[in-house]
């Protein structure tokens, strides 16, 4: 046995030996990354069969030393100790969690970092991610946002839908495959946990791109006094500035250029992978130390855009610089010249930068996402995450509290290009709008032939939106607020008992209930996202998972031509009802019915989030083959957890059977000596065979040997 063990081990250090010599010299080739891998990351090898890691799910406080347990103060950009006055050593202030440097809040941080560790895989490669829930009181999932998990459909972390919630001192691995190649992220599918930190980037990639120097941004809308739960009900009822005890003042609701309303949760700072400044007016901020990427001139870099907000979309630039749009959402689209690119929660955007030096070039650009919200809506104050481009190669000192310029070259004769506006027009004759209508998908790896024609298999109406009688307004999607099942109803669908009652649903009537809709197999369904009728006009991106779709058709309603005020909603939807809920919907023009809708994209960019103007619509489409439950929901968390999300059971007789021994849970209805709930057994998944398991530990090793 000994002697076994030691052939082993032989063997096992032959394959680190010679494997590490491959990832090493592939890893050469490789162009940076910014912000550079830390520990704390998840950076697979090419060859790696199985890539594990280990997510360390924790509550971190911001501005301290966690280890020394030392209060630190932010000081002209600089990080002491709070009290002694002490400067940080670099290795010390890279330890700090800093969010925007006001007051010291709880955040959720995994391994300790904050916004958590980037994973970073290849297309196709099978990745292993054990989630370890150290809380003392929450329970956690993780979605990977934007995989397919075609096959795995138990691992797309859904609380409820498609697992049990990980309870404190748990761990659960997710266990899937890294599809679509692309700009993704992960982050926390119960209640409102993103808006503290609980979300990463992760990015898929192909092994055979041509090389090209890559910068990681992620943006967060960020409030330093609420937690999760507190926005949420500051959501519902009002939020009030108490700074003047003797002049209290209700917090109104912004809004953006066209009407459309943003909900209750006070923008104070914007991030850029975690790190933003306090405005506390438009002219004075704060000087916590922002994000900085390090550049040269004349090389390509591809940023990759997050969209990781609570709640607002933010209109990424950067001061001076041309943007060539790349892709969204993993799908690439056909490039073209913006100066902005508006990010909804949920989105991705990819875009290549080359800065140039001449006469007017800088040490410093900002890289700036600004909320779209109006100046009007938020008078005095100033909505933006930030983050610094430093040139390397030009001269000069890089800026410990670098100025904000705001500078766009925007006239009225060569307008800037705002890509994926939410309405009409930006009511300014600097700006003019491009959105989904307007792009070409170029993905050479999807076929949109199967989806375009006059045609489909399913056509699905789902209107987001909050309407209802005075008092009774939750988010719903057709009137119908989304209720947790008491387990997941992938793997235990036998324990629901909150279905929709027709009688109580539908035509004009709202209630609460577990909203499933049916999809057959080898079909191209189509859908379409309206936010019309009584209980519209807030901004809601949804996004379905599961899926990618072909974003075939968007319809805004009639705006002012000067002010971008919408003043009628489409006029192309028809609401049944008498009270304008918009439960039932239908084409007004029936002969649109069945999938002949007018005006349909001839190449269709391909999306797995989409944001649906207020007042309008979105047709999508895709061709159903991945069986499951499948959540389609808005990506405002906050409308989320309000209800605004159903489920779509994707050919329910095709399901596959979960691992052996996947977490089971539910209600304890005491009933005398009666069980009350299903005991079916699952699971007849993968059995982990000898060979497998010492294969598996054999890589582990070889993975840990190469990372040191
Ligand atoms: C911003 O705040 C500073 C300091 O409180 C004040 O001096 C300045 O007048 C304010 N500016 C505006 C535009 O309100
Ligand atoms: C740009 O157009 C707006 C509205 O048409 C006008 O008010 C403004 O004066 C123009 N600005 C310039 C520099 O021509
Ligand atoms: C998109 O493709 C269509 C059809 O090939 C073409 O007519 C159109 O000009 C393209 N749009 C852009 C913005 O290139
Ligand atoms: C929505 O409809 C209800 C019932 O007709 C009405 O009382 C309420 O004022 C409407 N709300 C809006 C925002 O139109
Ligand atoms: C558009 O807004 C302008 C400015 O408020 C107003 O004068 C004009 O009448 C509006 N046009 C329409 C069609 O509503
Ligand atoms: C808006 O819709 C109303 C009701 O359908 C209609 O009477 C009005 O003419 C529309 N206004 C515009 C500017 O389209
Ligand atoms: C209904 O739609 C069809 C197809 O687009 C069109 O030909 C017809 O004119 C429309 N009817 C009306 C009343 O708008
Ligand atoms: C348990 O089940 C039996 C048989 O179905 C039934 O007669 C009995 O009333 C149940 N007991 C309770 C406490 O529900
Ligand atoms: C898993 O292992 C059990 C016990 O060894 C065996 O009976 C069963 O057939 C295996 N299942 C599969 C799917 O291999
Ligand atoms: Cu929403």
């Amino acid at each position: 046995m000994a002697s076994f063990r030691r052939v082993l081990i032989g063997l096992a250090s032959l394959c680190v030996a010679i494997l590490c010599g491959m990832c090493s010299a592939q890893e050469l080739e490789r162009p940076p990354v910014l912000p550079p891998a830390r520990a704390a990351d998840c950076i697979c090898k090419p060859d790696d069969t199985i890539c594990k890691c280990e997510f360390r799910v924790e509550h971190r406080l911001t501005m301290v030393l966690h280890e020394e347990r030392q209060l630190v103060k932010v000081d002209g950009g600089v990080l002491k100790t709070a009290i002694g006055g002490r400067t940080l050593t670099p290795e010390e202030q890279e330890r700090v969690i800093l969010a925007d440097g006001e007051e010291s809040r709880l955040v959720i941080a995994i391994n300790g970092i904050f916004p958590g560790p980037r994973i970073d895989v290849y297309e196709n490669q099978e990745l292993e991610i054990k989630v370890v829930n150290t809380f003392h009181t929450d329970s956690v999932t993780i979605h990977f946002h934007g995989l397919h998990q075609q096959g795995s459909p138990w691992m797309d972390g859904v609380a409820s839908v498609t697992q049990c919630p990980i309870l404190p001192g748990q761990s659960f691995v997710y266990k899937f495959k890294g599809y679509p190649p692309g700009t993704s992220f992960y982050h926390a599918h119960i209640g409102d946990q993103r808006s503290m930190g609980l979300y990463g980037p992760l990015i898929v990639r192909k092994r055979d791109i041509e090389p090209i120097s890559e910068i990681i941004v992620t943006l967060q809308d960020w409030n330093h006094k609420m937690d999760a739960e507190t926005a949420y009900f500051r959501m519902i009822t009002e939020q009030y500035d108490f700074s003047n005890p003797n002049d209290i003042k209700v917090i109104p609701t912004t809004s953006s250029v066209d009407g459309g309303l943003f909900s209750r949760f006070e923008f104070q700072s914007g991030l850029v992978n975690g790190k933003g400044r306090y405005w506390r007016n438009a002219t004075v901020y704060t000087t916590s130390p922002l994000e900085r990427f390090k550049v040269r001139t004349g090389i390509l870099y591809r940023f990759r855009v997050i969209g990781a907000m609570t709640l607002y979309p933010m209109r990424i630039y950067i001061e001076g610089q041309a943007l060539s749009l790349r892709s969204s959402d993993c799908y690439n689209l056909q490039n073209t010249a913006v100066n902005s690119i508006i990010v909804h929660p949920g989105e991705r955007y990819d875009f290549i930068v080359q800065f140039q030096e001449s006469a007017q070039s800088r040490k410093e650009y900002l890289l700036i996402a600004e909320t779209i919200e109006t100046a009007e809506s938020h008078p005095g104050k100033y909505h933006a995450a930030e983050a610094v481009i430093e040139i390397l190669n030009h001269p000069g000192k890089p800026s410990l509290v670098p100025p904000n310029n705001k500078l766009e070259t925007c006239t009225n004769e060569t307008d800037c290009k705002v890509f994926n506006c939410p309405y009409g027009n930006t009511g300014s004759p600097l700006r003019s709008c491009l959105n989904y209508n307007d792009v070409n998908n170029t993905d050479p790896y999807r076929d949109p032939k199967k989806v375009l024609g006059q045609n489909v298999d399913e056509e699905l109406f789902f209107n987001f939106a909050f309407p209802g009688f005075p008092g009774n307004t939750p988010g719903s999607v057709n009137g119908r607020a989304f209720v947790s099942p008491p387990s997941p109803l992938l793997t235990q669908s036998n324990n629901l008992r909150t279905q929709c009652d027709e009688a109580k649903c539908g035509k004009g009537q709202i209630c609460e209930c577990t909203y499933i809709v049916n999809i057959p197999g080898d079909s191209v369904i189509q859908m379409v996202f309206t936010n019309i009728g009584n209980g519209s006009g807030w901004s809601h991106p949804v996004h379905l998972h599961g899926h990618s779709f072909f974003v075939m058709k968007m319809g805004l309603g009639t705006y002012n031509q000067t002010t971008g005020r919408l003043i009628n909603e489409t006029t192309d939807i028809y609401c049944t009802d008498d009270n304008n809920f918009c439960t039932e919907i239908g084409w007004r023009n029936m002969s649109w019915s069945g999938g002949n809708v007018p005006g349909l994209h001839s190449r269709p960019p391909i999306k797995d989030t989409i944001v649906v103007p207020t007042g309008g619509y979105v047709v999508v489409r895709f061709v159903s083959s991945n069986p499951g439950m499948w959540f389609l929901h808005c990506h405002i968390d906050l409308h989320n957890t309000n209800g605004m999300g159903m489920v779509i059971n994707a050919i329910p007789d095709k399901h596959p059977s979960p691992p052996i021994g996947f977490p089971r849970c539910g209600d304890f209805l005491y009933n005398g000596e009666n069980l009350s709930y299903d005991t079916d057994v699952v699971g007849n998944g993968d059995n982990l065979s000898i060979s497998k398991g010492l294969m598996a530990g054999i890589i582990m090793l070889w993975f840990f040997t190469c990372n040191i």
